[in-house]
């Protein structure tokens, strides 16, 4: 088994890695590392802030690593929260604040198209890589399922009638953004 360090601290994306790597891989946690910073993700691009988490470890704690940034982009609202999702609602981490005030925003749309994407950054000694993976989709008009986490309850994939929060994390992971740029990540960490 080998030890990779995933420089987050959100334990929803800690735990969606591990499944998604899978046995051969022991995925490190940000705590794990002794580092409990709150990281400033100060980029206007998900690339970028990636990037920023991904440096920040290997500077300061030295491990090689990889980050992932994600954001919902939704059509109507130009592509808003996008780069900003976390903290959409003003306070930073509250999804709950995030989801109503996403449905409010929507509540007099009609088009609810929307996206997931994920861009995760890997640095390997001197070298950085990125790596993405997209799930289209629509926001729902209220919310459904207790599964997942962040905008899970309102965000439901092309080709389901179900939301990302009423799907078992296999399901979720198989067509996820975060799913589909972490088989890019097994790929190049092969
Ligand atoms: P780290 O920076 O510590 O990795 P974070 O929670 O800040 O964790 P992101 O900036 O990548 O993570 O996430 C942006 C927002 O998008 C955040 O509010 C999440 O709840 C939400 N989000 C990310 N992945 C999601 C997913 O798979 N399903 C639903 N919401 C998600």
């Amino acid at each position: 088994m080998k030890d990779i360090v995933f420089a987050t601290n959100n334990a929803h994306k800690l735990e969606e890695i591990r499944q998604i790597l899978g046995a051969d891989y022991n995925v490190l946690g940000l705590h794990d590392i002794g580092c409990d910073e709150d990281i400033p993700e100060t980029a206007e691009t998900l690339e970028g802030n990636a990037e920023i988490k991904a440096r920040w470890v290997k500077e300061r704690y030295g491990y090689d690593c990889f980050a992932d940034d994600t954001g919902l982009e939704v059509d109507a609202l130009a592509g808003a929260p996008g780069v900003y999702s976390a903290r959409y609602a003003g306070s930073a981490h509250d999804s709950a604040a995030n989801v109503a005030l996403l449905l409010k925003n929507l509540s007099d749309k009609d088009n609810r198209k929307a996206r997931f994407r994920t861009v995760i950054a890997l640095v390997r000694g001197e070298e950085m890589t990125f790596v993405d993976g997209v799930v289209e989709g629509s926001i729902t008009r209220e919310l459904h399922g207790s599964n997942g986490f962040g905008y899970d309850p309102v965000f439901m994939p092309d080709g389901y009638d179900v939301t990302f929060a009423e799907m078992d994390a296999e399901a979720k992971n198989a067509i996820s953004h975060r799913g589909r740029a972490t088989a890019k990540l097994r790929d190049l960490l092969a």
